[in-house]
């Protein structure tokens, strides 16, 4: 495998020269398992651990390396390795990390398209596409939303998913497959360029490892199908992993995702609901809240059918969560702040009576 193969760009090379990285190697994280990480190098698969100084200089989780990430390593025992150095991040895909006040989870980093799955079955629903979009456009990441499991609808139920998403975002690539049938694979293959990431992203049980395992020609990863064990239900995939194409192309696979909380969403929200964004600059007040206020244009978009209300509805709900994880953060700080002065006080305090 060639550093191409994996993704490498010039960047990468003059960060290596102006830190002086050049005596480790480069690789890239192709999977993590409780801070134990796989680094994808040149010529090897390392086993690696991140060095005591990047553990301890880390604020959040965000300072550890995700998958996606390129990071400077040195190798002993021929197979593994010490991260020493993560390598600054083209593109973050992130959101709210479950359960944790204030906290960002980083899905996966350097990824050039977020592939986003649903399937035309219950799990169909448009407020979650949105929620998904929100997050790409975030992380500077083009998304393309596949329509999945097509072999369980007939042509017409398909025609009307298709005309529902269209009516609502605009400008998004929309691939609809099946992993039954093979049909429409080919058009998805088409998009998959050599050394560009794509980051598969969608609710467990949509097709994402079958998918995968249908482009890499081989069966790499669990599906639910192989493994008789698991529960209809239970995530199959645990973890986030990276395949390699033969044929060029990075893949990332990821678990079942439940909550797709909004963490920063600089531009985020503003893409993918660009209507609404157009619209908001006719509103007769500059600071228009588009809640109640007169001469409202997005109000009267919505009154007048121009502009759908579910969209209007799940627009405002994000930005009332933005806006929430927005404070949350800021009081997660002051905490923190609070706590360092805390050790602080108390480490003079020792050194006085020592
Ligand atoms: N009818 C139909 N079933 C499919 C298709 N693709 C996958 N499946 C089935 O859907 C189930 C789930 O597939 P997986 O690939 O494991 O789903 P996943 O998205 O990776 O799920 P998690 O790993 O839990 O997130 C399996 O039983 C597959 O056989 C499809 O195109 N059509
Ligand atoms: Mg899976
Ligand atoms: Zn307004």
């Amino acid at each position: 495998m060639t550093l191409e193969d994996l993704g490498y760009h010039e960047e990468l090379g003059r960060y290596q020269q102006m830190q002086h990285l050049h005596s480790f190697e480069i690789g890239r994280i192709a999977a993590e398992h409780r801070e134990r990480y796989t680094v994808l190098t040149e010529k090897d698969e390392l086993e690696a651990e991140v060095i005591g100084q990047l553990r301890f200089s880390a604020s959040d989780r965000s300072d550890f390396p995700a998958v996606g990430d390129w990071v400077a390593v040195s190798v002993f025992n021929e197979s593994d390795a010490i991260i020493h150095a993560i390598y600054p991040r083209r593109s973050i895909l992130e959101r709210q990390a479950v359960g944790k006040f204030g906290e960002k989870q980083i899905i996966a980093a350097n990824i050039d398209y977020a592939l986003i799955i649903q399937a035309v079955d219950r799990d169909f629903n448009l407020n979650r596409l949105e929620r998904y979009l929100a997050i790409s456009y975030a992380g500077n990441i083009e998304p393309v939303i596949i329509l999945s499991k097509i072999d369980l609808v007939n042509k017409d139920e398909l025609a009307y998913l298709v005309n529902k998403i269209a009516g609502r975002i605009r400008n998004i690539h929309i691939i609809a497959l099946s992993n039954m049938t093979g049909d429409g694979l080919e058009e998805l293959i088409r998009l998959i360029q050599k050394g560009k990431t794509y980051c598969f992203l969608g609710s467990t049980g949509v097709g994402k490892s079958t998918l995968i395992n249908k482009l890499a020609g081989k069966d790499l990863l669990r599906t639910n199908s192989l493994s008789k064990s698991t529960k209809k239900g239970r995530h199959v995939t645990s973890h986030r992993e990276m395949v390699v194409l033969e044929k060029g192309g990075i893949l990332v696979d990821n678990p079942g995702m439940r909550e797709i909380g909004l963490a920063d969403t600089a531009g985020g929200l503003e893409t993918t609901f660009d209507l609404i964004t157009e619209l908001s600059t006719e509103c007769k007040y500059s600071d228009c809240k588009h809640i109640q206020e007169d001469g409202c244009a997005i109000l009267a978009s919505v009154d007048n059918g121009d502009l759908d209300r579910a969209a209007y509805e799940n627009y405002l709900k994000m930005v009332r969560e933005k806006i929430h994880f927005q404070s949350s953060i800021a009081e997660k700080r002051r905490k923190d702040k609070e706590i360092g002065r805390m050790i602080k006080a108390f480490m003079k305090h020792r050194k006085q009576n020592e």
